[in-house]
């Protein structure tokens, strides 16, 4: 069990950051203390605002010199889970929908979980973080965990380890993790070494260090590939809603300077475009300079100034992100001078044919967080996905040299000025379904600053509505909407005319196939085959069988477009029974096989002859099949 003092030195190194809590002199106007100092506020930039969401006073858990937030997720109902540097993953609910934790609704989903430094929901409701845990003989390992919850009491009862062994013992860790729009989950393996060149006694760069990888989750015991090398200390990382490309920070290496005078030549931190086979030069080539060093090294996309250490990257999605939609958001998590600490937005362009270009946006930046310590600052963000605010989590485990009362181990909430007086709705739950005839299909709709009394509507028109919490109202969708492919709009209406943003629900026939139909007969219920249909017959007494392949359990046999009550049914052969009003006139019928998708068979035609040809009604009589009086 590592000390907490060592956690702390760890996550130090892992940032960047090995010196004590002093900035260089040539940078910066030396500190004093100061009470304007200490009690730099945090701000929000135009057009913003923004509250303490958590802080050591909500969350006792953060309240320890060991304790404070690394990484952070959503689940799809909204709930933000936090991984914390002393091993707990904590559910942070907002169930009220005030935008402060729900002090008295705190879960402890985990615990023990050695310095979880990212967290992922995978879409199937999977938690996966990473972990980097002691190890007796090589110091440490990086882990890959799935946790689940499998009795739905806010508590992991099922965690795996996915990944053992990563190469977590040098000066960095196994970092953030994100699933890939391929279904895979990337992982950023920090390098061993500040600039190459292991200090006596720690490890040398091994084959997985300063990567980023790849593993299948699926996979019993997957293997990780290497997708991108040559990196340093990969942290932020975050994959572009619409390319699907992959973009990382790199922190540089190089200290602080701790006196003066100074010579800093530390490089700047990157932000890189990661793609597979992708080399980014660590160690021997930082910034690409033609140098032979240099030779299939990809620069970076933009630089930070030195030490700045970007921590997180966020895609600004949702329903608040309006024309910035899909900025990427970065947190440098330094202060130094009059730049970082804060989260700045920058507009990506270009596509993977061509390369990507990133340009950051002037003026102020959305918030900054007020930082008067390098020990101090952003590790993470995320976005809520029901109501688009961005979340970002502050670390500071270490009191300032100067203001010792000062302990920000905080969690923001960022939004549009004025945007808690509007609802929002988050992803339909289910998203996609299923075309269907037979039964009502019931949506979760998850939301904030729904107003009582709302309704779901799909493509403008009410649906009959449940407001089961105040963030869900559960709906029903009709059957007579979803017997054919469609995406529908799904909003929310307040009482007070107000709607919400729309969210898709498609309907469709999910790539399924139609059954397909071969042959029909009709016959006696005794068996025996009836080789014409005569109008007027007792239909009643005639069973219609259709043959073919792929009915499905829910599969009924249509005659010109009508149900037939069903006597048995498998996956290619259904028995329906006619009755006398099909066979009443003569004419055509038609006959078809729909599954319980929708998915209607081709048809099969039978004739119902004139109703002169009477006599089987006479033969009947006599037992006797299609006797022709005449
Ligand atoms: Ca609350
Ligand atoms: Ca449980």
């Amino acid at each position: 069990m590592l000390s907490s003092r060592f956690r702390v030195a760890l996550l130090l190194i892992l940032i960047g950051f090995t010196g004590t809590a002093f900035v260089n002199p040539v940078t910066r106007p030396a500190i004093k203390p100061s009470a304007q100092l200490c009690d730099r506020p945090a701000t929000a930039g135009p057009g913003f605002q923004f509250n303490v969401f958590a802080n050591t006073t909500l969350v006792p858990d953060f309240n320890s010199m060991s304790s404070g937030p690394t990484c952070m997720a959503f689940d799809s109902r909204g709930r933000l889970f936090v991984g914390t540097i002393s091993g707990e993953i904590l559910i942070l609910p907002d169930l009220n929908d005030d935008g402060v934790v729900d002090a008295g609704q705190i879960k402890r989903f985990a615990t023990d979980i050695h310095e979880p430094l990212g967290l992922e929901f995978r879409s199937n409701g999977d938690l996966y973080c990473t972990s980097n845990v002691p190890h007796s003989d090589i110091g440490q390992v990086g882990r890959i965990l799935r946790l689940r919850d499998t009795n739905g009491d806010d508590v992991a009862d099922d965690i795996a380890v996915i990944l053992d062994g990563l190469p977590s013992a040098g000066d960095h860790q196994t970092d953030k993790l994100k699933f890939g729009p391929d279904g895979l989950l990337y992982i950023a393996q920090g390098s061993a070494t500040d600039d190459g060149t292991p200090d006596p006694g720690h490890p040398a760069e091994g084959p997985l260090n300063g990567t980023i990888l790849r593993i299948n989750v699926d996979n019993p015991a997957p293997q990780p590939e290497i997708f991108a090398k040559g990196l340093r200390n990969p942290f932020g990382m975050a994959f572009d809603p619409v390319s699907g490309a992959l973009f990382c920070t790199d922190v540089g290496p190089g200290d602080l300077c701790q006196s003066a005078p100074c010579n800093d030549t530390s490089p700047p931190e990157k932000v890189l475009w990661v793609f597979q086979g992708g080399n980014y030069g660590f160690p021997g080539c930082w910034i690409p300079d033609g140098s032979s060093a240099c030779a299939g090294v990809t620069g970076p996309l933009a630089q930070f100034p030195k030490h700045l250490t970007p921590t997180s990257i966020a895609f600004y999605t949702g329903p608040q992100a309006g024309a910035s939609a899909n900025q990427m958001l970065i947190t440098p998590f330094k202060r130094i001078a009059t730049v970082g600490g804060d989260l700045e937005p920058f507009v990506l362009s270009g596509n993977p044919t061509s390369g990507f270009q990133l340009t950051q946006v002037a003026g102020p930046s959305i918030a900054d967080f007020g930082l008067v310590d390098p020990g101090d600052g952003p590790v993470d963000s995320a976005i809520d996905p029901l109501s688009g605010d961005i979340y970002v989590a502050r670390f500071d485990p270490i009191p300032h040299a100067l203001c010792p009362s000062e302990h920000h181990n905080e969690i923001y909430r960022i939004h549009r000025t004025g945007s808690d007086s509007m609802s929002f709705i988050g992803p339909v739950q289910p998203g996609v379904v299923n075309v269907q005839a037979a039964n009502p299909i019931t949506i979760a709709v998850f939301g904030r600053h729904i107003k009582a009394g709302a309704t779901v509507l799909a493509d403008g028109s009410p649906l009959t509505t449940r407001r089961v919490s105040q963030l869900e109202l559960d709906a029903d969708l009709p059957p007579s909407l979803t017997t054919v492919s469609h995406t529908f709009s799904i909003t929310v209406s307040n009482p007070d005319g107000t709607t919400s943003n729309s969210e898709p629900l498609v309907v469709h026939d999910g790539g399924l196939p139609a059954p397909t139909l071969s042959s029909v007969s009709v016959a006696k219920r005794s068996g025996k085959v009836v080789n014409q249909i005569i109008a007027g017959m007792k239909g009643k007494k005639l069973l219609l069988t259709a043959d073919g392949a792929g009915f499905d359990s829910g599969a009924q046999l249509l005659v010109n477009g009508s149900q037939l009550s069903l006597i048995s049914s498998s996956a290619t052969e259904i028995v329906g029974a006619l009755t006398n009003a099909i066979v009443a006139a003569p004419g055509t019928l038609a006959i078809q096989v729909m599954n319980s998708t929708g998915k209607v068979s081709n048809t099969v035609t039978l004739t119902v002859v004139a109703s002169e040809l009477r006599a089987p009604i006479q033969s009947r009589r006599t037992g006797s099949e299609i006797v022709h009086r005449r």
